[in-house]
């Protein structure tokens, strides 16, 4: 058990290394409706099984509630709550508070308990941003804050969320006759925004269940540092993206190797890149956006002016950021800092 600075109780969670050594034990078992291929379901199976058994998971409304809370049937075997759709951030504080309040009281057993709040994009980076960011400021209670982002609000058959990237066809930007695309806006960078913005947030990562041991060893990394924590999970969603449910995992390696998705962590104000996100900061090449985009049906109507223009935007954002792919303030270009210098 450790004790933080404002002596809240948090496990030590080691990393697993390797996955020869991740335990056995499943705490989100059968007993779900989810997709065939949903990366998302794969999402809550690893964290809690990252978390362990003493772990209380409060789940915002979306697909990871709607179908794995089925009438009478459940994979939980945690204790598990519905929160309504905006407040994943509002139920894991008030979580944390009430458990430390119990404990504090002696009404309950001192102990350290993880409480893990998910919410899906629409959930958390669209209607529930202003809880999570007031969770984050919380820093005398232990909470983590999952992000799933599938993308679109997928529920409620897969509607554009600030979180859609760029021109993809969702039941509310269907390409047209007239317009080709009408999503013309960029997606959110919701894990910068959480590091960038939230001082007493000592932990915020980024992952992809591709590579599942690294993103259960962040788990346990936000759980053992505790406080308020933030991860953001890129998730395929085989009917959003419309793909055949084979794909996910080698789209979750696509989605890292051309460098639309970096991998990351942040703890107490350091970046530190991991996986094969390390290897295109040290120089290894990024693969073209289009192997990745051309594999989902969403991006079927994309021509070349749209590939490249979507290539563009990743190019700034790995050639032009001052923090590539975290944190989108402009490098000063070589002309303006010559000029600065006179
Ligand atoms: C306040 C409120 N507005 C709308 C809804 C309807 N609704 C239920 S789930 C959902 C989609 C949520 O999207 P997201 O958070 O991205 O989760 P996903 O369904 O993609 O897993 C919506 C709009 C609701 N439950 N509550
Ligand atoms: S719509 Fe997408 S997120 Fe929802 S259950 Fe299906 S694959 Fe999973
Ligand atoms: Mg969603």
């Amino acid at each position: 058990m450790a004790e933080t600075t404002f002596g809240n109780a948090t496990q030590v969670l080691e990393p697993f290394r390797g996955i020869k050594k991740v335990t056995l034990e499943e705490y989100f078992t059968s007993g779900h409706r989810t997709c065939q291929g949903c990366e998302s379901a794969l999402v809550m199976k690893l964290m809690v099984k990252a978390a362990g058994p003493r772990t209380i998971v409060l789940g915002s409304t979306g697909c990871m509630y709607v179908a794995n809370t089925t009438y009478y049937t459940t994979p939980w075997v945690v204790p598990w709550m519905h929160t309504q759709l905006g407040s994943s951030g509002s139920a894991a504080l008030g979580t944390a508070a009430g458990l430390k309040a119990l404990m504090r009281k002696g009404k309950m057993k001192a102990e350290p308990i993880n409480v893990i709040a998910f919410c899906g994009d629409g959930g958390g980076a669209d209607m529930g941003l202003g809880a999570i960011s007031a969770t984050l400021t919380h820093k005398e209670y232990n909470s983590l804050i999952l992000l799933y982002d599938n993308e679109s609000y997928a529920n409620t058959d897969i509607q554009l969320s600030g979180m859609t990237p760029y021109g993809a066809h969702t039941t509310f930007s269907p390409p047209g006759k007239v317009h080709r695309l009408i999503h013309k806006r960029w997606k959110k960078n919701v894990a910068g925004l959480m590091a960038a913005g939230h001082p007493e947030c000592r932990y915020v990562a980024t992952v992809c269940a591709s590579y599942a041991v690294e993103m259960m060893n962040k788990v346990r990394r936000a759980l053992t540092i505790g406080g308020p924590t933030f991860i953001h999970s890129l998730d395929r969603c085989p009917k959003g993206w419309d793909y055949d449910p084979m794909l996910s995992h080698e789209l979750g390696e696509l989605a890292i190797e051309t460098g639309i998705f970096p991998l990351y962590e942040v703890e107490d104000g350091v970046v530190k890149y991991y996986g094969k996100t390390k290897a295109i900061v040290e120089g290894r090449p990024r693969k073209p956006v289009r192997e990745y985009l051309l594999k989902q049906g969403r991006f079927a109507h994309f021509i070349e002016e749209d590939l490249a223009y979507f290539q563009e935007k990743v190019d700034e954002q790995w050639d032009k950021w001052e923090i590539p792919g975290v944190v989108p303030f402009r490098k000063l270009d070589a002309a303006q800092a010559a000029l600065n210098a006179k």
